[in-house]
């Protein structure tokens, strides 16, 4: 049976890693009925965490689509990792979701991971309920983790439920909304609904009141009942509430055991009853600026916001339909590519468990399998339609490694793999560095890389090793320097000749013409990797045919490429050819190409040669506890600090760190922290490199020159 949009939930569980999301999603499978037992994370039989590496690691790795029945509506749930480093699988699933719900574990209270996951929600404008999670647990402190998220995100959040009995003995919730109290039996599962006793009265009212004050604030039709008659009936109740959250006006949070099964019911009827369907959202944004309602009515357009290889299946596509009616067999165009898709099969997922349907309306999530050319960010629609939905803006790599080269058979392999799960994950970049003759990979964190050496090794079998990636430095120079080389060569038949005479100089915009010579022509390019060659041609008197100035500009750009010093890109330099010879017969392109990249190499040499480093900013977030320790690492890289800001609990540190010192910074920056720290990095700019690595540098390119 198919949903209509109004009577669809897409919820994304968020949360710091292992507050307990996917026993979460592992309780409402099971609330629901979808499941007749309840996995856990210890014996790797949760539905969520269904791949072969999930259940080795205990955590979540991937985002996965799951589903429950609940009153009226179906609840699609998707669970994410929140090791931070699978921050793309996050995004990508709260791209399609219409409400997030942000787990907290409620012995550890916020933490780092949950507030990068706000921001996100903020970014994206999502809805989000908080559940205080784990109140079974011996240190739960519901009061001072829900202390905590007031103070961090406002006074918007606010409390619809508290537990009694916190730790072990856990069993009652008072709800402030219904104004009843649940009393779990110890295995969990469906509670008593009793009055609430005497003592808990004053509390809950007290909730109950700004409950009811918050749900007329926003339309003023309810905020006129609500001053006639002092109080909301529950139908009102419900607007209200279901307009504030839709609004982000308030942030309800509540509280479960997910471990044992108490209080994740009440939380599915919240969602039935009040959150947002995707057709109370905002019309999607498209990508031409234009926006598409949700409406089953209107023209099909899906959005592939996830692609995942499976053994033995292929690529499975996992998608949201934002408008109109898919079925199986519809013929669609991707309107990203302009290929053509057929629909073979449309299912819906509980993890690996997979049901075929017969048709998905707007709003509603679901995969399909053997797409030839889809993937993730592509909008497939009827055809005439250029219905493209605005993509997602997955997070910039933070950090980059390079593979040791194996075989050459392996190679393929595992580039191809690589591919694979570059398309699973899009925050994962292959570079094929020219510059540094090395393949690079570009990623989110340490475990991004080692998971995908862990797969490619096991699946693949093939070894792979990670090396530190060379840095791209660049040359540029710091005086003027003339000099002149002849290319002359006489073995038998027609010979070389060339002689060129050249001037070198640092560039700068703005520079006066050069001093003394008789410029003929000049040009300035701009370098395609940064930075600028002024050549000029300043020849009088014919010494040497202008027919030649190409192939010296050439025999200049090859040396600017494979910089003197460290064999780097130069950059910002200004080279004017003002004299030379040449030979009637013997002088050609080549010999003038070759003169001119031995006086450019010679003259660099002697034009006090500058080696620029590349600089990042950095942006690090910390708790209050581990600053000393992020701050004295950060001496230790040359860092110079810009800033810090406090923020609540949270530290931020603002600092440029030259790219050489970053190196395996996510891990060590995690074993500093104990994962109390997050960071962001920008390239910001090249600066010249301190004298003494300078030198360094220079010396080990010329024992690898020699080494050849
Ligand atoms: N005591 C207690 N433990 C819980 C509860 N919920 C989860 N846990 C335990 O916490 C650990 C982590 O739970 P997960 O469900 O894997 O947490 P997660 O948020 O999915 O973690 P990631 O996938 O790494 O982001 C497991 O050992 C769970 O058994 C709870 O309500 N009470
Ligand atoms: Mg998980």
């Amino acid at each position: 049976m198919a949903f209509e949009s109004k009577n669809i939930r897409n919820v994304v569980l968020l949360g710091h890693s292992g507050c307990g999301k996917t026993t979460f999603s592992e309780t409402m499978l099971f609330e629901a009925n979808e499941i007749p037992r309840r996995g856990n994370i210890e014996t790797g039989s949760t539905v969520s965490d269904f791949t072969s590496i999930e259940k080795e690691k205990g955590n979540s790795i991937f985002s996965s689509l799951m589903h429950a029945k609940w009153k009226d509506s179906k609840i699609n749930i998707i669970d994410t990792p929140g090791l931070d480093d699978f921050a793309g699988e996050v995004i990508s699933a709260l791209k399609v979701a219409d409400t997030g719900i942000m787990v907290l574990n409620s012995a550890s209270g916020v933490e780092v991971g949950t507030e990068l996951l706000w921001e996100y929600t903020l970014q994206m404008h999502t809805p989000t309920i908080f559940v205080i999670n784990q109140i079974d647990h011996e240190k739960s402190n519901f009061e001072s983790t829900l202390e905590q998220a007031q103070n961090r995100f406002g006074n918007k959040v606010l409390p619809f439920q508290y537990p009694l009995n916190q730790g072990a003995e856990f069993n009652k919730i008072i709800d402030a909304l219904r104004m009843i109290m649940y009393v779990f039996p110890q295995d969990g599962g469906k509670p008593e609904k009793l009055p609430i006793p005497d003592s808990e009265i004053g509390r809950a009212q007290e909730m109950h009141n700004l409950l009811v004050e918050a749900a007329a604030e926003n339309d003023e039709s309810l905020m006129e009942k609500f001053f006639d008659a002092g109080t909301l009936n529950e139908e009102e109740l419900a607007e209200g509430l279901t307009i504030a959250l839709a609004n982000l006006e308030i942030f309800p949070v509540f509280c479960c055991s997910a471990l044992l099964n108490k209080g994740s019911g009440r939380i599915m009827g919240f969602i039935n009853d009040i959150a947002p369907s995707p057709a109370d959202r905002p019309a999607a944004k498209l990508k031409d600026g234009e926006v598409l309602e949700c409406n089953s009515e209107g023209p099909l357009a899906c959005f592939i916001y996830k692609s995942h290889s499976e053994p033995q299946i292929g690529m499975v596509s996992y998608f949201k339909v934002y408008s109109g009616i898919l079925k199986p067999g519809d013929e669609l165009i991707n309107n990203s590519n302009r290929g053509h898709e057929r629909i073979n099969q449309l299912s819906l997922s509980n993890g690996k468990t997979r049901e075929s349907v017969n048709e998905l309306r707007a709003g509603d999530l679901g995969l399909t399998v053997k797409l030839k050319n889809s993937h993730t960010n592509n909008t497939l629609t009827e055809k005439n339609s250029n219905i493209e939905i605005e993509p997602i803006k997955f997070p910039e790599p933070k950090i980059r490694s390079a593979i040791l080269p194996p075989s050459k058979n392996d190679m393929e392999k595992l580039m191809k793999a690589l591919h694979t799960f570059s398309e699973e994950d899009p925050t994962l970049i292959i570079e094929q560095s020219q510059q540094l003759k090395q393949t690079l990979l570009h990623a989110q964190g340490q475990l991004q890389m080692d998971i995908i050496k862990y797969r490619i090794e096991k699946l693949n079998g093939i070894t792979m090793e990670y090396i530190q990636p060379k840095i791209p430095y660049r040359e540029t120079i710091q005086k003027m320097t003339e000099g002149s080389y002849r290319h002359k060569k006489q073995s038998g038949g027609s010979g070389q000749f060339g002689e060129v005479h050249m001037r070198i100089e640092p560039y700068y915009e703005g520079m006066p013409e050069p001093e003394g010579l008789n410029v003929r022509k000049s040009e300035i390019e701009d370098l395609p990797w940064g930075g600028k060659l002024a050549f000029y041609w300043c020849i009088v008197g014919g010494s040497i045919d202008a027919k030649y100035s190409n192939a010296i500009k050439k025999g200049v750009m090859q040396k600017m490429e494979e910089g003197p010093l460290t064999g780097s890109y130069c950059q910002d330099i200004r080279v004017c050819i003002y004299d030379g010879k040449m030979h009637a017969v013997d002088s050609n392109d080549m010999a003038f190409m070759l003169a001119s990249m031995m006086v450019f190499k010679n003259s660099f040499v002697n034009a006090k040669p500058q080696l620029l480093e590349p600089i990042y900013d950095l942006e690090i977030l910390c708790s209050d506890n581990v600053l000393g320790d992020v701050m004295g690492d950060l001496q230790t890289r040359r860092a110079i600090i810009l800033g810090i800001d406090s923020d609540g609990h949270y530290q931020k540190i603002m600092a440029k760190v030259p790219f050489a010192e970053m190196y395996k910074y996510s891990s060590s920056l995690r074993s500093l922290t104990q994962g109390r720290a997050k960071f962001n990095r920008k390239f910001a700019e090249y600066t010249p490199t301190p004298p003494e690595i300078q030198q360094k540098l220079i010396e080990e390119y010329v024992e690898e020159l020699e080494e050849v």
